[in-house]
Order: C-alpha cells, then structure tokens, then sequence
C-alpha cells in the first residue's frame, strides 16, 4: 500500500465555540485556539479539524452557513484566521476545514435568491416542490413526500411567497443545496479551491453522504423516530459521480487530508467513497457503532446501554472489511455524541481515569486515521443536567419534543436521556483549570460549564506523568514509529465476550495483542502463548498482571517481533 502522511496522522477536533474564549464574551473564538495551539503541538496531534468557523446565524451553532468565505463574527476575523492558520504551520500542525455543502442557511444570499420567485436565477440552487395535489399547502399531508427531518418535523417548509416547499433534511434554517444543478457544484468547489489556495489542508465533509437525491424523491419508510429520508437520501443516484467531479477538479490538485461524515453508508459504499486508488475521499466516518447502545424503537433519544458483543462486532466489520481496500477513521466521539468515557467507560471519580485510557489504548491501536475529540484527552464527561433549560442543542430539544409527544418517552425520562444522550455533552466547555469558569472565559459561558471542572482539567494533568493526557501523549507518539500500527492487520478474539475488548494486529512477521477489559470487575484473560514473554508497549496499570486476569479497566499492548 502507497503510504500517505495522512494515515499515519492523529486529528484533534476543536468545536470553536467551546475551546477558548478571548475576549470575555462567553463564546469560544480564533485567538482563543491560536493561544492554545502550543497545548496541542504538544500533545502530539498532527492535523486540528475545526467544526464551522463561517458566517452562520447559529441555528445549528454554525452547521448553517450564511457566506463561506467569511469568519462568524464571534468566532473572530480572516485577518484571525490567517493568524491562526500561520502559527499552526509554524508548530507543524495542518488545519482541516468543516465544509458543510448538503445544505446553507436559509440567510445566505442563494437562498435570500431563490426565495424571491420561481424564475430567480437561484431559484434551483435548492429543492423546491410543490404541494401534495388536493391538499391545502401549508396543512399536514400536502408535504411532497414523508421525510422527516433529522431535528424533529417534516422535511419540507412551506414558503408562502411562491406557493411552494423547500427541502430540509436538517432544520427548518438549513435549506438542502440541489447538487443536481451544475452551477451549486461549481460553486461549492470554487469555494472549497479559494480555502485550498490559502493554505488549509483538507476538509471534514458533512454529511456528504446525503447530497445527491433520488429521482422523484419518493417515500422513504418511515421509522419511529419520524426521520424517513435517511434510507432515500443516503448515497444517491449521482454521489459518486458528485465526489469524483469535486476530486478531479479540486481535491486532486492538493497534497491533503479528506474525510466524509456519512451516517447510514454500508461497507460496500463506503469502499467506494475510501478507495486507496484515491478517487474520491481519503476516508469516511461510519457511523454503526454509534448506535450499537441504542434502543432502536426510539433512536437516539431513548434508552441506552453498553452492548460489548454488538460493538466489537461492528468495529471489527469495519476493521476487516476495509482492509487493503479502502481507509478506516477511528473514533468514540465528537461534536454531535455523548462523551466516549461516559458513554462506553466509566466516570465516577474512581474509574475515570483508568477506563478512559482504556478506551484510549483500544481505539488508537486499531487500523485507521484516530480522532481525539477536544476534552477527550482529559476525560471530560457528560454533564449532570438540570432540566431541558439549560440544554442549547436544537437536535436535542426537538427530538425529546417529538418522543414525548408520540409516547415514545415519559417525561421522568427525560433529564436521564439528555445526560447520556444530548448533544451539549460534548459542547460543555474546555476544562483547562480549576479557577474561574474553568480557564475558558473571564465573562458568562455560552453553555453550562461541566461542575466537575475543579478534578477534570488540563492544568491537573499537564505534567503529570499518571494523566489521561500523558496516557494520549504515549499513544500518539507510538503510532509516529509503527508500521505495525499504522498498517497492520486485524483479527479480533474472544468475540462472544461480554468484558474484554481483544485483537491482534499482524504486519509481516511482526504480532501485537490488544486486551482491554470493559468492566469495573477482574475478569480471566489469557494471555494467548506467543505474547507471554512478548514486550509491553503500553498498559494502564503501572505493573503488568499475570497474564491470567484482567483488572478492572485494564488496557495494555504486547509486541512480539
Ligand atoms: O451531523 C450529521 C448527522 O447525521 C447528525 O444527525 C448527527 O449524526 C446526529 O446529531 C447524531 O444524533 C452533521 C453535523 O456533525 C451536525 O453537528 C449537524 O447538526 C448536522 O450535520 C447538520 O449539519
Ligand atoms: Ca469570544
């Protein structure tokens, strides 16, 4: 296999909102990242991928994007940007870009257009239809077809001016872009060639997978939890065709990275969208495993609880089934999911530490680009909520409405559901020390700040060789120099176990083990013969065990040449 920077690489995801705030307005912003990019340099990471930083009116905290090419006020300038970008260079970290295309916001000047009348020039540059015949538009029913959107509703907003709906898989502001239109193709990539020409390194690529739309758009089946659509819209007719065009014309003219965020994409697809012949994307974001706790009858919102056997065998699916065909991405969280220690370790004050740097070393040892979500590296945990007041996340809000009221929850449900399950777990603020609104802000936090910021910061943990973060730092630096590592095979064991996360990886004569024990319990390990007496690249307990048990949470890798 040709090897490429990028799959040697750890990327850091920065939600900007919650990072850094500079100036005393309570919002993360740019100068805030550029002051900690010397933190990040440090920790190991190779590439920072920044959630949208664009003028957006925040519907959906940025993933609705009023003008591309210019920075969210709150967020800073582009002379803060060019900063930013120039000292990340300098410190020899790349910085990806979230480009957001499925849709805009409904306040960027295509959509201002296109509203106008039936005949504006940017009329198409979104999906228009009209009403179900025989129904009065604007009523339940005269929608023209059942998707469902995936913040709660109908997909469809009906738009008095020109007697028609438009289309929007997300909210009611975040109109779907017709990719079917050969003008919002080439400006989309004369947008994404305008940030490659200054210096940015790749792109994040939301929802990618849902840009082109069936013919007719027909019926999607309708589930529980209200979003038909998804089936429809994912991987259309025309998507690869789509994101050969955007490779050919733009991606391919740039030494970058690219992943593609593709909710519902099967293994088949997602070889296609990761090919190694380097066709379309560098790689994908799958999303399997992060349904693998869920209550399937009520979706996110619902009930939730760690299935082992479920998740090692989605992970290792993906392990195997891209092997030497396509690239895998690695991750336990990010921006839209609930904190990875919370949800598949443990964050009590007693296991915290160590099941996170479990969770660690099982995820960074595995074959794919790995993701550190910011927080992560520090054992940031979900957040004790209150009541759905203190909740900012539109997904949240709208989807607890819209199970409330079809029965799918009890309101004694809720508070449960939003602590495991909202959004705004993972967009409480950076916790970078115990002082004063956690080192973020000096002025009112734009969200909650988690109350366990006093034991779970950074300025706990830098410099103390037993942190979470050294525990990264380690990590990180030992994919740098393995091949093994980087490229080696997968073969998972014990996969009937309901404790212990195992694997081996295999690179010419070269064998790692991988135990990992998911439970707060000491459970019977083997070690398997060949690793006995192999050498221990990494553990989370200070002293190898006896190669008999494995304690609670308990992570190490043993290497035989
Ligand atoms: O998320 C896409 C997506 O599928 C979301 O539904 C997400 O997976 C969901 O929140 C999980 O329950 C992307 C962005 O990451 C998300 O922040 C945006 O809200 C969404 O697209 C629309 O741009
Ligand atoms: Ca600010």
């Amino acid at each position: 296999m040709e090897k490429k920077w990028w799959q040697s690489s750890v990327v850091y995801q920065i939600y900007p909102r919650s990072f850094q705030d500079s100036n005393g307005d309570g919002i993360g912003d740019i100068p805030g990242i550029t002051s900690r990019l010397e933190y990040l340099a440090d920790l190991g990471v190779d590439v920072i991928w920044l959630s949208p930083i664009y003028a957006s009116p925040n519907d959906d905290n940025g993933y609705d994007i009023s003008d591309y090419q210019a920075i969210m006020p709150e967020f800073g300038t582009m002379d803060d940007f060019d900063r930013m970008l120039e000292k990340a260079h300098s410190l020899g970290l790349k910085i990806v870009m979230d480009l957001v295309v499925n849709h805009t916001s409904d306040e960027h000047r295509w959509f201002r257009e296109a509203q106008k009348s039936k005949n504006n020039p940017y009329r198409d540059y979104y999906i228009w239809r009209d009403p179900k015949p025989g129904m009065t538009p604007g009523t339940p029913g005269a929608e023209p077809n059942n998707w469902g959107s995936c913040f709660g509703g109908s997909a469809w907003k009906y738009d008095e001016t020109t007697g028609q709906y438009f289309l929007h898989l997300f909210s009611k502001k975040q109109p779907d872009l017709n990719w079917d239109n050969p003008k919002v193709r080439d400006e989309v990539f004369n947008m994404m060639t305008w940030w490659l020409d200054k210096g940015v390194d790749g792109f994040r690529m939301d929802v990618i997978s849902l840009i082109s739309k069936p013919e007719g758009l027909p019926d999607g089946v309708a589930n529980n939890t209200g979003f038909a659509g998804f089936d429809q819209c994912s991987t259309g007719p025309r998507l690869h065709e789509y994101l050969q065009e955007m490779n050919r014309r733009v991606l391919s003219k740039y030494d970058i990275i690219t992943v593609g965020e593709c909710p519902g994409v099967p293994m088949e697809e997602a070889r296609q969208y990761a090919n190694l012949e380097g066709t379309e994307l560098n790689m994908i974001f799958q999303f399997e495993h992060m349904a693998s706790d869920l209550d399937p009858a009520a979706g996110r919102y619902g009930e939730s609880k760690l299935n082992l056997p479920l998740l090692k065998a989605i992970l290792n699916k993906w392990e195997t089934g891209l092997q030497g065909k396509a690239w895998n991405s690695l991750y336990w969280d990010n921006h839209d999911q609930p904190r990875a220690v919370s949800r598949f370790g443990n964050d009590s004050d007693e296991w915290r530490e160590i099941s996170a740097k479990m969770l660690a070393t099982c995820l960074h040892l595995m074959q794919g680009t790995p993701y550190v979500f910011e927080g992560e590296e520090i054992g940031m945990t979900n957040c004790p909520w209150n009541s759905l007041d203190e909740i900012n996340d539109i997904e949240s809000r709208n989807n607890i409405a819209q199970n409330l009221k079809k029965g799918i929850i009890r309101e004694d449900q809720v508070l449960g559901i939003l602590r495991r399950q909202s959004r705004d777990n993972a967009r409480t603020p950076m916790q970078w020390d115990a002082g004063e609104n956690a080192g973020f802000t000096t002025g009112t936090p734009w969200l909650r700040i988690n109350p366990n910021y006093t034991r779970v910061n950074v300025a706990d943990q830098v410099g103390r060789e037993d942190s979470i973060r050294a525990y990264y730092k380690q990590l990180i630096a030992l994919r740098k120099h393995s091949d093994l590592i980087v490229y080696g095979d997968f073969e998972l064991l014990e996969p009937e176990s309901e404790s212990v996360f195992a694997y081996v990886r295999t690179l010419s004569s070269e064998r790692m083990l991988v135990a990992c024990n998911f439970t707060d319990q000491m459970v019977s390990f083997e070690i398997p013969e060949e690793f006995r007496d192999g050498k221990r690249l990494i553990g989370n307990y200070e002293a190898s065990g006896d190669g008999k048990v494995l304690r609670p949470y308990e992570a190490y890798a043993v290497i035989v040449p």
